[in-house]
This record gives structure tokens, sequence and C-alpha cells, in this order.
């Protein structure tokens, strides 16, 4: 019998009840509503779930008592505590497939399809956000009027209204998973820990893909804390309607919440990439960029590759473009210029931090790719090609009838003739023809484990990370900015991540091509204020004991008058590597120009590329300058307002004169 009830103050408005029995026994602790204060026939709707797999008692206190309370919470009928075994992996794959949300393709080993409901193909930028108790913690304070685009702000009030509305009962009769894992090497002093609760089985395949899983995670996490992650599906057993396609998702409802005070992350009503596998843009990326902050480092959306060129000396690169920009496909590049080797550290995530020398060095915090599929083939990116013959999940890709996978862009000879393809929309007897009617969506994507590439890195999982000699941003700009450029000085390097402006991709929900701004390919991914983050990056760069490596700018995909990319792209741009590296040791090969250090001519090798234009590749005029820079002026008052720090206003003005002299 309950006999006594505590009610105490917990996150954000939740009050949590923990109720003793005569014995003293805490018997339930769970989050309750402030309207139920003091009620005790809540507990009349108390449940019991099976453990199926580990135990509780194997749970350091800490861990347990976040599974325990969320159980309570989201009322599961099993509790499945993952071990990361490959007997564990099969069965999920078994349930998987059972259910039908899995696939084989056994054109391959190992290797399923899944096909999303089309409602939940992507992340939801707009469902996003950031709960703090300051809004200016989070986000910039823009411009009366207008509606500020840099990290949504949520009120902790609210998200406990939304939080409310969403997570009670959500899992009834499903299994709820506990995922230990690790971002980076398993007890690098570099790699942090988070434990991911998910209704998912999809989601454990992943994340067993994406991050290290397991025993030996909870083992390393030893008594201290950890990351906190809550994913459901939102879609409760018995079902209320028919699921579509067998993938469960509550599109309507959906809601992915990064509580940074808590170093927790909820997230509900998706299955699908970034907005399920939460140790990816959620932890590495946005909580990861508040714990750099605060801690005097950097998480990035950069890939990290190692070039050696034909001098046998290495260095390593960061690059960090938009989503679908092209970063997978630079950290697997085939050089094709002779003499020249690229390896791969990571393609998605960086952090970075400065050593005791100085040095800044970085760790992929990610175990496996979770790659854009359309456009990969054995011409663009065999690396990648070759990577995904074998444990590899697909999703949202077509199928061929004898078992292969099928995307725009895949090489023809890679297809079976006379097999027939079914489209992500399960259409039978799929034709090319219509644009509007694609074989594979547009952000479908492959997950595999990054130890399957074979040109992973000999350092990538050194857990004291690969040294940075260069900086590379970048973006889809079909006009005006040169195929690259060099920043002037540090300052203007963090101006020129700044200015960052890219097509609109697939892998969010916008839908026109336009250009948007994208500063440093985190708008999506900041987890503070965009000015403080700015700020953070100029103090880099005024502490003269660090080294600062230079910074560069790319743009692969300049156009012509009639729509044609102007450079050829993926391994050519080894050509462009090879003048950063160049540049990295300060040789003579480079011009100033208004917007930065260009090339000089003929300092790219253009050997055997044919038409060329070198010279318009590098090129921008006064107009196109002048232009940019209103629309840099616009945003950055729009957008960041008084949070814009004053050397970004002096890096503009000075970019704004230059073009006026040119
Ligand atoms: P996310 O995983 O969303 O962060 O994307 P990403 O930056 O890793 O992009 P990815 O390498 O997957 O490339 C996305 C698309 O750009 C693919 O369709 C590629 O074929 C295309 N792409 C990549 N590199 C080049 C290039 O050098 N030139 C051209 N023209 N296209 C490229
Ligand atoms: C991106 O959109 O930048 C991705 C894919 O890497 S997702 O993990 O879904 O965000
Ligand atoms: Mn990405």
């Amino acid at each position: 019998m309950v006999t006594k009830i505590i009610v105490q103050n917990s996150a954000y408005g939740l009050l949590r009840c923990i109720c003793k029995t005569s014995t003293n026994r805490c018997i339930t602790s769970r989050k309750i509503a402030p309207s139920l204060q003091g009620r005790t026939d809540i507990h009349s709707q108390k449940r019991y779930y099976t453990v199926v797999n580990g135990s509780l008692s194997e749970l350091s206190p800490l861990v347990r008592s976040y599974v325990e309370d969320k159980a309570q919470l989201c009322e599961p009928d099993k509790v499945h505590i993952c071990d990361g075994s490959e007997a564990e992996n099969k069965r999920l794959v078994d349930t998987l497939v059972k259910s039908k949300m899995l696939q084989p393709l056994p054109k391959y080993e190992n290797c399923w399809l899944a096909l999303t409901d089309p409602r939940d193909v992507a992340r939801m930028e707009s469902k996003t956000y950031i709960v703090t108790d300051d809004k200016r913690t989070t986000t910039p304070t823009p411009m009366e009027g207008v509606d500020g685009k840099l990290a949504k702000w949520l009120a902790p009030e609210e998200y406990a209204e939304k939080f409310q509305s969403r997570f009670p009962g959500c899992m009834k009769g499903r299994t709820m998973y506990v995922i230990p894992f690790s971002m980076g090497p398993v007890g690098s002093p570099l790699s942090k820990i988070g434990i991911e609760l998910t209704d998912s089985a999809y989601v454990v395949a992943s994340m067993r893909i994406m991050t290290r899983i397991g025993k030996d995670v909870l083992e390393s996490l030893g008594e201290q804390t950890f990351i906190k992650g809550l994913h459901s599906v939102g879609r409760p057993l018995p079902l209320s309607e028919e699921l579509v396609n067998h993938w469960p998702c509550n599109p309507d409802k959906v809601m992915v919440a990064h509580i940074p005070r808590d170093n927790e992350i909820c997230s509900f009503g998706s299955g699908y990439g970034g907005n399920s596998l939460l140790g990816k843009k959620c932890f590495a990326l946005r909580l990861g960029s508040i714990l750099g902050q605060r801690e005097g480092w950097l998480a990035e959306h950069m890939l990290i590759l190692g070039i050696t060129g034909p001098d046998g000396v290495k260095k390593y690169i960061a690059a960090a473009f938009p989503s679908a920009c092209g970063k997978t496909n630079l950290a697997m590049m085939t050089p094709s210029l002779p003499g020249f080797k690229v390896e791969c550290v990571g393609d998605d995530i960086a952090w970075m931090r400065f050593d005791s020398k100085g040095q800044l060095r970085a760790i992929n915090p990610e175990a496996g790719f979770f790659g854009v599929a359309p456009g990969t083939s054995m011409q663009t990116n065999p690396i990648a090609m070759k990577t995904i013959q074998s444990n590899t999940i697909f999703t949202n890709v077509a199928k061929t009838s004898d078992g292969g996978v099928y995307w725009e862009g895949i090489d023809e000879d890679q297809v079976s003739p006379n097999v027939t393809i079914t489209s992500w929309k399960n259409e039978e007897n799929w034709q090319p023809g219509d644009p509007k009617n694609l074989a594979a969506h547009a952000n479908s994507r492959f997950c595999t484990p990054a130890k399957q590439c074979p040109i992973m890195d000999p350092a990538w999982e050194d857990s004291a990370g690969v040294p940075i000699s260069a900086i590379i941003f970048g973006g889809r700009r079909p006009e005006g900015i040169p195929l690259i450029y060099e920043a002037f000085t540090w300052q203007h390097g963090v101006f020129v991540g700044a200015s960052m402006r890219s097509e609109a991709t697939a892998a969010a929900e916008h839908k026109k091509k336009v250009v948007m701004h994208d500063p440093f390919a985190m708008r999506p991914f900041f987890g503070y204020n965009f000015g403080d983050y700015i700020k953070h990056w100029l103090s880099l760069g005024t502490n003269p004991s660090l080294t600062m490596p230079k910074i560069f700018h790319v743009n692969w995909f300049r156009k012509n008058s009639e729509g044609k990319f102007m450079w050829p792209g993926f391994g050519e741009n080894v050509r462009i590597l090879q003048w950063v590296l160049e540049r990295v040791d300060n040789k003579d090969v480079a011009r100033e120009t208004a917007i930065g250090l260009v090339p000089k001519d003929d300092a790219v090798n253009t050997e055997g590329l044919g038409d060329i234009d070198m010279k318009e590749l590098v090129t921008t005029t006064s107009e196109f300058l002048t232009k940019e820079c209103d629309t840099l002026e616009k945003y950055f008052k729009e957008q960041v307002n008084t949070d814009l720090p004053d050397e970004m206003w002096k890096e503009l003005s000075d970019l704004r004169r230059r073009a006026s002299d040119m």
C-alpha cells in the first residue's frame, strides 16, 4: 500500500513523485503533471514491464534510475538492455523483417532495405528545439518583426506541455531498448557517452553501425554521468490507425527537443536519420557545440581526411559543407592525380580541440557513415560503393528484382540486365523519365560501418585525434563564388564561415532550390547563440599559444550559362587540395583578390582535364560581391542583430570596400 508521496521539483515544471510503501521501499518514480500533485490514484495506472535482455542490476545507479524513470513514464511492455553482440543484432533484424520494416537484399551480404512512411523522410528542422531558461543563450534576438532562423528556442513551460502530451504511455505494447553508446572510441579521453532509450529496433540496428554500443560502453561509463536520449516513434499499441509502409511514426506530433541543462534529448514522432539516431546531430553537434563552448573545443559539421602528396608528406584537413554538399564524397575521394593518396577519418562530424602544444586535433565521434545514396556510383565514389556491399542498412532507395539496390546516378552496369526496379514508394516495374517520380528518395541513405571503408586512415580511431592543417568551408553556389579561395587571416576565415550560403538540399524539409544561409554548415545544428558561437571561434584566434590552421572556401558547384557544372568535381577535387597543401606550406602560388587569395594563373594543375576555364572559375565581379555584401548585411542585421561580434561587421565593410575598389 502506498503510504507516502513525496513531490519534488524536477526539470522544468514537471513534478517528480516518489511513492513509498509501508516498508519505505520506493516502488515508483515518475514525472507527473502539476495538476496531479498529491493524488494517490495515479498509481492505478502503474504498469509492469519485463526485462527481456540484460538486467537492471547490471546498470549503474544513475543509468538504472534513468531507465526506470522513463520506462515508468512511457510504459513499454518490455525493456531490452542492448549488449551490442552479433547474436543480439541477428535477433533484432529478424524482428524487423517479421514486422516488414526491413527487407533482405540477397544480392549483398547482410544488407537490408527499409522504406519509411513517405511523411518521414528527412530531418524536421521546424520541429527541432533547444530548451533553455533564457532565449538569448540559445538564439540571437532577431530584428523586430523578423522570424529568427538560427536555432529554435522553446520555453521550458511550453516544452513541459509538449512533453506531457507526447511521452506518457507512448511505448505501450512495444519494447524499450536501452542503448549505451560512445561517441568516439570507447575509453578515449575525447569521447563522450550517451544512453538512448528507443522503441524502434531500426534505430538500434542503425545506432549499432553509427556509434559504438553495448556492454563495454557501460563498463567504461562506470558511475559517471552521461547524455540522456529518449526517443519514441510515438505509435503505442494497439494502433489507432494502420501504419503506412509498416513504418511507425507520428508526423503530426514530431518534436526533437534538446535540454542542455539536463544534458538530455527527447525526440518524438520520427524514426528517421538525425531525428532518431540521437548520437549524430542531436548529441555530437547540438549538445556537442554547447559542451565545446563550455570546455573550449569545437563540435563541427565537418569531414576529416588525410592526404599524402607525391613527396610522401601527410596532412589532415577538416571541411564543413552543408548537408548533401559533398562531405562524404570528399572524405572518400579517389584522387585523379598520380602520387596522391586520400584516407578517411570521418565524413560528417569533427570534434576538435587544441592540444598542449597548441596544435588543433580532431576525432570523428561516429563509427559509421549515414550517406546520401543518389549520385553515389563507381564513377563518383567507388570507395563508398565498396564499403556498402555488406552489413549495410539502406533506407528509401529503390530495389531491383534480383535483390539489389538502385538509385538515380548509380552505375547502370551495377544493375543486372533484365531486372525490374521497385521504387522507394513501392511502385513495381518503375521506369525512369519522370523527374517527379524518382526511383529513390533524394534523401535516401546508406548506413554502413566505417571500418569497412577500404581507405580508413590508420589513425581514425586514435584517441589523441589527428592534427588539422587546414579548414575548408564550402557550399553549392551556382554563381559568383570562386572554385577556391583562401581567407586572409583567421578572423577573415571566421567571417567566411559565417557568410556561408548554399542551395537548399533534400536532407531537410525545404522544398525549393533556393540559395540559403548556412553559416559554418551548422545552421540546423547550432546548440547555442550563433553570435556566441562566432565569438568562440574568434577567441581561439586571439590565443598566441595556438597554431591556427589556414581557412579556405571551395565551390565545386559553379555553373556555366548552359546550367552545366564548370568543374568536374569528385576525384578531380584533389587538384584543389594540392593547391591548399601548397598554401599550408606558404608557397607563393596565390594572388590577392577582393574575396580572398586565389590561385595564380597555372597554379592549379589542370592537365588532362580538357576544356577547363580556370580563369573564369576563380573570378568574381565587383557587382556580384557587392550584392553578396547586401545580402549578408541584411541577414546579419535581421538574424544576428546586436549579437553579431563587431569583428564581423568590420570584415563585411572591408569586403565591401575591396569589392568597390575592384
Ligand atoms: P550529408 O550527409 O547530408 O551531410 O551530405 P554530404 O555533405 O556528405 O554530401 P555527399 O558527399 O553525400 O554529396 C551529396 C551529393 O552531392 C551527391 O549527390 C553527390 O554525388 C554530389 N557531389 C558530391 N561531391 C561533388 C562534386 O565534387 N561535384 C559535384 N558536381 N557533385 C558532387
Ligand atoms: C545531414 O542532414 O547533414 C545528415 C543526415 O548528415 S541526418 O543525420 O539525417 O541529419
Ligand atoms: Mn551531415
